[in-house]
C-alpha cells in the first residue's frame, strides 16, 4: 500500500541501533498515521439492540449487587476498537445502566463529562451538586466534568438509562480520574421551567460567580415540543433538529461532545453530509433506519447505533404515519475547538 520505503528495506543492524536509542524512522509509518484524502477510522458502524441487551442487563441486576458494581452498566463497545477498549468511537463511550428500586449508586465526581438519556422506568433521580433531577423517559441529564453526582431510585420498577461520556478521549489524554464522596444532602428539587423559552434567559445579578452549567436537566416533553414547533413553523425544513445548549451562553451543553434531538417526519428520508466527527443515534420514539456506508440498521425504540466520521449518513423514518424522534451525540464541539471540523459535499 505504501509507496514509501519499508522497515524491511533497512539493514537489520541499523534498525537495531535506532531502537537502542529509542529512535524510529518515520517514512515506513508515515502513510499509516496520515492516510491520503481521509482518515481510516477504527470506529465501525455498529448497532446495539435494546431488546437483546435488556435481559442481559436485568441479569446483571441479579448477578451483581449495586454495592459490588457502584455503577451497574453494560458497555456498548465498538468491535472496531476491540471490545476491551470500551469505546463506541475514539471519543465516545456508551453504556446502558440499570438501577433497581431502592438502590443507590454512590456519590462521586470525575474528570470525564457524562450525560444520561433515560430509556425506561420511573422514579429514579440523579443528584448533581445537591440538586435532585428526576429521571423520566427521554429526559437528558448532564453530569459535567467535576460535578458531584449520585443516583437513587424511589420507584418500583427497574430504571435503565443510556450513559454517554467522553471517557475514551479523557483517558487517552491521561486525564481520567474520580473522587468518591459522601451522600449529598439534597438541597433543592431543581425546577425545570426557568429556561423553557428560547431567546430569553434568567439574569442572576446577585450571583458573584456564574454557574458554568445553569441547566442540568432537559425534560423530554420540552425538547419534543421544540421539535414539533419547529416542524410546524418550517414545513419545508429538511433537518428538524435541535442542539442541547447551555441556555446562558448559547454554547454547547458540554465541552467535548455535542447532544441533539431530531425529528423525522412521517416517511421522511434525511441524508446527512459526511462530517468529520463520529456520531451516535438512539431512538427515543418511533422507528428509524440508519444507513452508514454499506451497513443498514433498522432501529426500534431504545436501539442505539454509531457511525464513524467522514462518512455520509442516511436516516429514514420507518413509519409513514408517525414521526420518529432520535437522540444524537457527536464529537463536533471537540472537532470545532481543535479546528478539525469539516463538512464534505
Ligand atoms: C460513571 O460515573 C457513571 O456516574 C456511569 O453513572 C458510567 C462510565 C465510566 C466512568 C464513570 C455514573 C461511567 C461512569
Amino acid at each position: 500500500m505504501s509507496d514509501l520505503g519499508r522497515l524491511e528495506d533497512l539493514p537489520a543492524d541499523y534498525v537495531a541501533a535506532l531502537r537502542a536509542q529509542n529512535l524510529v524512522p518515520l517514512w515506513p509509518s508515515l502513510r499509516a498515521v496520515m492516510p491520503a484524502g481521509k482518515p481510516q477510522p477504527r470506529t465501525a458502524p455498529t448497532r446495539w439492540s435494546y431488546a437483546a441487551l435488556k435481559p442481559l442487563l436485568l441479569r446483571a441486576g441479579e448477578l451483581t449487587p449495586i454495592e459490588k458494581a457502584e455503577r451497574r452498566v453494560l458497555v456498548l463497545a465498538n468491535p472496531g476498537h476491540t471490545l476491551e477498549k470500551m469505546q463506541a468511537s475514539s471519543a465516545i463511550y456508551l453504556g446502558m445502566q440499570l438501577l433497581l428500586p431502592g438502590e443507590w449508586a454512590p456519590s462521586h465526581r470525575h474528570t470525564p463529562n457524562a450525560v444520561r438519556m433515560v430509556v425506561e422506568g420511573e422514579g429514579a433521580w440523579t443528584t448533581v451538586e445537591g440538586e435532585k433531577c428526576p429521571m423520566g423517559r427521554g429526559d437528558l441529564i448532564l453530569t459535567p466534568t467535576g460535578l458531584w453526582h449520585e443516583h437513587g431510585h424511589d420507584g418500583d420498577q427497574p430504571v435503565v438509562w443510556l450513559d454517554v461520556l467522553d471517557l475514551p478521549l479523557v483517558h487517552y489524554l491521561e486525564a481520567s480520574y474520580h473522587v468518591n464522596g459522601q451522600r449529598q444532602a439534597q438541597l433543592a428539587m431543581r425546577g425545570d421551567r426557568a429556561f423553557v423559552r428560547a431567546g430569553v434567559a434568567p439574569t442572576p445579578v446577585f450571583e458573584r460567580t456564574r454557574k458554568a452549567y445553569p441547566l442540568l436537566r432537559y425534560p423530554w416533553a420540552d425538547t419534543k415540543a421544540a421539535l414539533q414547533s419547529l416542524a410546524v413553523d418550517q414545513p419545508d425544513l429538511e433537518c428538524v433538529m435541535v442542539t442541547y445548549l447551555n441556555p446562558e451562553t448559547g454554547g454547547d451543553a458540554e465541552n467535548i461532545l455535542g447532544f441533539y434531538a431530531l425529528m423525522l417526519r412521517p416517511g421522511q428520508t434525511l441524508s446527512l453530509p459526511a462530517r468529520s466527527p463520529a456520531s451516535v443515534f438512539h431512538v427515543i420514539e418511533g422507528g428509524a433506519e440508519v444507513q452508514v456506508m454499506t451497513d443498514r440498521f433498522a432501529l426500534a425504540e431504545a436501539d442505539t447505533c454509531c457511525a464513524p466520521g467522514y462518512t455520509p449518513i442516511t436516516l429514514r423514518n420507518r413509519s409513514a404515519t408517525a414521526p420518529a424522534f432520535v437522540f444524537a451525540a457527536d464529537e463536533a464541539p471537540l472537532h470545532r475547538k481543535l479546528g478539525l471540523y469539516e463538512v464534505r459535499a
